[in-house]
């Protein structure tokens, strides 16, 4: 069974992840309303990723006798002066993320619940990918700069995006 500041600190994560997903999914909604559907559907796919991370960790507390806690999903912005601009925020909320992540590690090593502590090792990597992938589009939007055709080829790439 786990612990109870091990189940504090998960029901926490699951409200981080949640927020994710808002936020992914207003971004995609703002890239919808600029005409960049390649943009909006890669948003859309990685809202869809932050509700599985929810899940897992949802999955972890059930499998481990916790018990889930929503907290309230705080509003995410709406509005971004370009795609630079959002892609930028993303960065910067996925290394908050990957600090919340290191931050449970130290809990679960602390509380010497090794079965958190082996779940956690997915997100690591995960947040690796994640940062990477957000550092790859920001380079890629730098270099296209005001240029409408590179961006419209970055759009029809990120159209491809299925998960
Ligand atoms: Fe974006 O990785 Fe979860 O939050």
């Amino acid at each position: 069974m786990i612990g109870k500041v091990m189940e504090d600190a998960i029901n926490k994560q699951i409200n981080e992840e949640m927020y994710s997903a808002y936020l992914y999914l207003s971004m995609s909604a703002y890239f919808d309303s600029i005409n960049l559907n390649g943009f909006s559907n890669w948003m859309y796919v990685q809202y869809q990723e932050e509700i599985e991370h929810a899940m897992k960790f949802i999955e972890h507390l059930k499998n481990r006798g916790g018990r889930l806690k929503l907290y309230a999903i705080a509003e995410p912005p709406n509005e971004w002066s370009s795609p630079l601009d959002a892609f930028k925020a993303t960065l910067e909320h996925e290394k908050h993320i990957t600090k919340c992540i290191n931050d449970l590690v130290d809990v679960a090593e602390k509380e010497k619940d090794r079965a958190a502590y082996n779940m956690l090792q997915w997100f690591i990597d995960e947040q690796v990918e994640e940062e990477a992938n957000d550092e790859e589009i920001i380079a890629q939007l730098e270099m296209v700069g005001d240029n409408k055709n590179g961006l419209l080829m970055i759009d029809r790439e990120l159209a491809q995006r299925k998960s």
